[in-house]
C-alpha cells in the first residue's frame, strides 16, 4: 500500500491548485507559546504529558497524542478508551481523530479491542493514503499496525453498564453529569499547531453510533494559517453546526477564540430555537486556541472546564457559558 508521502508524490493530490489563502486576521489575540489546553479538569495530568514534549521543543502532534494517550490508557476515565461506557449492547467501541499544522488528517470510528485509537488514527494519516478507517476494517489496520488487542470493557464500567440495563432507556445524553471526552490542543515553540480528540462516545449509544469527536471539523479542526478548535458534548448538536470548523473560520475573520466558541455555541441554540427542539440537560463545550498561542473557550451551561499549560503553569479554568 502506498503510504501518505508516496501518495502525495503520486501526483493526485499535486493536480488540485491551490487556493488563496484569505484574510487571517487574528494576530491582536495575542498569546504565548508553547501552549496546550485541553477538554474537562481531567485535562490537568493530560497536559502534563503533553508540556513534556512541548517544553523540550518538541512537535505539537506528539504532544496532542501523547497528553490524550493518558486519558485513553485510564480506567477512571469512563468517557475515554480502556474503561469507557460501552453501549447499550454491552460493546465498547472508540472514536478518535488527529490534525496536524500541515492540515493533515486521520481518524478511525467505531474500533473495539484497541485502547488508544489516537495512535491508530495517527497511523491512519501517517500510513496510509485516506483519512478515516471504520470499525473491522480499522480494527484489521490496527492489528497490522502491531497495536495490542485487548478487552476495553472494565468491571467498573460492566457494572454501570447493568445498572443502566434495569431501566434500559434509550437516551443517548451527555450532559453536565456524563463527559470527560478529552479533545486537546497544541501549539509548539516552532509555531507548529496540532490538535487531536478521542472518546468512547455517548455511554448507552446504539450499536455503531459516531458522534462528534473523530470527525474532522466537527469534533476537532486545525488551521494552520489561523487557529484550531475541539468539541466536547453531545455529538450530535456539533456535528449539525460543524462546530470546529466554524470557530476557525470565526477566528479568521478576526474573532479572538472565545468570540469564536460563542458563536458556534449561540448556533447550536438558535438551530434548536428555529426547530422548537429542547437543549435541556444538553451540554456541549468548545476549546480554541489561535496561531499566535491565545485560546478561549465557551458552552451552553454552567459546568465545562479546561485545562491550560503554557509559561503561567499548568492550570483549570472554568469556561464561560451561555445559561
Ligand atoms: C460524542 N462528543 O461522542 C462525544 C461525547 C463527549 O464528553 O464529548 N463526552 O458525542
Amino acid at each position: 500500500m502506498l503510504n501518505r508521502k508516496q501518495f502525495l508524490k503520486t501526483g493526485l493530490l499535486g493536480a488540485i491548485p491551490f487556493a488563496g489563502i484569505g484574510c487571517t486576521n487574528v494576530s491582536k489575540f495575542t498569546g504565548s507559546k508553547p501552549v496546550v489546553i485541553a477538554t474537562w479538569n481531567t485535562a490537568i495530568k493530560a497536559n502534563v504529558a503533553a508540556w513534556e514534549i512541548l517544553d523540550k521543543g518538541g512537535y505539537a502532534l506528539d504532544a496532542v497524542e501523547a497528553g490524550v494517550m493518558v486519558e485513553e490508557n485510564d480506567p477512571k476515565n469512563m468517557s475515554v478508551g480502556y474503561g469507557g461506557r460501552p453501549d447499550r449492547e454491552g460493546n465498547v467501541s472508540l472514536d478518535a481523530c488527529i490534525m496536524d499544522d500541515k492540515g493533515e488528517c486521520g481518524s478511525v470510528v467505531f474500533l473495539q479491542n484497541y485502547k488508544n485509537p489516537v495512535s491508530v488514527a495517527r497511523k491512519v494519516m501517517e500510513e496510509t493514503p485516506h483519512i478515516m478507517l471504520a470499525g473491522e476494517g480499522a480494527q484489521q489496520f490496527a492489528k497490522d499496525q502491531g497495536f495490542e488487542e485487548m478487552d476495553l470493557l472494565t468491571p467498573k464500567a460492566k457494572e454501570a453498564w447493568e445498572k443502566w440495563l434495569k431501566n434500559g432507556k434509550y437516551e443517548p445524553v451527555v450532559n453536565i453529569e456524563n463527559h470527560d471526552t478529552i479533545g486537546m490542543l497544541a501549539l509548539d515553540v516552532d509555531g507548529r499547531l496540532s490538535g487531536a480528540c478521542t472518546t468512547s462516545g455517548a455511554a448507552w449509544k446504539m450499536h455503531g453510533r459516531v458522534g462528534d469527536s473523530p470527525l474532522i471539523g466537527a469534533g476537532l479542526f486545525v488551521d494552520p494559517e489561523v487557529g484550531a478548535a475541539c468539541a466536547t458534548g453531545l455529538g450530535e448538536e456539533v456535528v449539525k453546526t460543524a462546530g470546529s470548523a466554524l470557530i476557525v473560520e470565526m477566528m479568521r475573520q478576526g474573532h479572538s477564540p472565545e468570540e469564536a466558541c460563542k458563536i458556534a455555541v449561540d448556533r447550536i441554540i438558535s438551530r434548536n430555537k428555529r426547530n422548537g427542539t429542547s437543549l435541556k440537560n444538553t451540554q456541549v463545550g468548545y476549546l480554541a486556541l489561535n496561531k499566535d498561542g491565545a485560546f478561549g473557550a465557551y458552552s451552553i451551561r454552567k459546568g465545562f472546564d479546561y485545562g491550560v499549560y503554557n509559561k503561567d503553569g499548568n492550570r483549570i479554568i472554568d469556561s464561560e457559558f451561555r445559561v
